[in-house]
């Protein structure tokens, strides 16, 4: 923790498919956030089977519930954008700045939420977060492996913010 008692944390962001045009948007928020981006990938998460897929790989602590299915589906539907993001407290900061998981709630309950102004319903919602540290280095290495290839380095260096 630093003086002021919050903790630097990283968290895997993704902007689902139903929110892929409002990717600026988004963008705007996570820098009005002091969050920064440390890693972006734009991909289509593949479908093999009706529960088969990078998706379900990803969801697979949801794979027992009965939206499952729909979820699988949904996030194979079009491009996704993951990001690393790092700052303060960056899980429950970037959780919050989603908003609730229903988007109808989130409109009731937290409208400049991203879900708020960009979620369509209870499962097509704009965005993901990771909810933990554990889940965070877990889906940042799905989707950024530590070990993947020798090319140039797909970490942004900052030098001022
Ligand atoms: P996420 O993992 O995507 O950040 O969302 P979350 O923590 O707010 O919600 P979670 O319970 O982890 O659910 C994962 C995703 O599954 C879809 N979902 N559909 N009743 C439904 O139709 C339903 N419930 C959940 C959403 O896309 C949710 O974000
Ligand atoms: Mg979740």
């Amino acid at each position: 923790a630093n003086k002021l008692g919050s903790k630097k944390e990283r968290t895997l962001a993704m902007v689902k498919p139903d929110a892929l045009s409002r990717l600026g948007d988004i963008l705007e928020t996570i820098h009005a956030a002091n969050l920064i981006v440390i890693k972006a990938k734009m991909t289509t998460l593949t479908l093999y089977g009706q529960t088969e897929s990078e998706a379900s790989d990803f969801y697979m602590e949801h794979q027992s519930k009965p939206f499952f299915s729909n979820l699988v589906q949904f996030m194979s539907s079009g491009p996704v954008v993951a990001m690393e993001l790092m700052g303060d407290e960056a899980i429950g900061a970037w959780r919050r700045l989603l908003g609730p998981t229903d988007s109808a709630t989130a409109r009731q309950e937290a409208q400049g939420s991203v879900r708020a102004r960009f979620g369509t319903d209870g499962t097509q919602n704009a965005g993901h977060g990771s909810d933990s540290v554990a889940s965070a280095a877990r889906e940042v290495e799905f989707f950024f492996p530590s070990t993947a290839g020798h090319g140039p380095s797909n970490t942004a260096q900052y030098t001022e913010c």
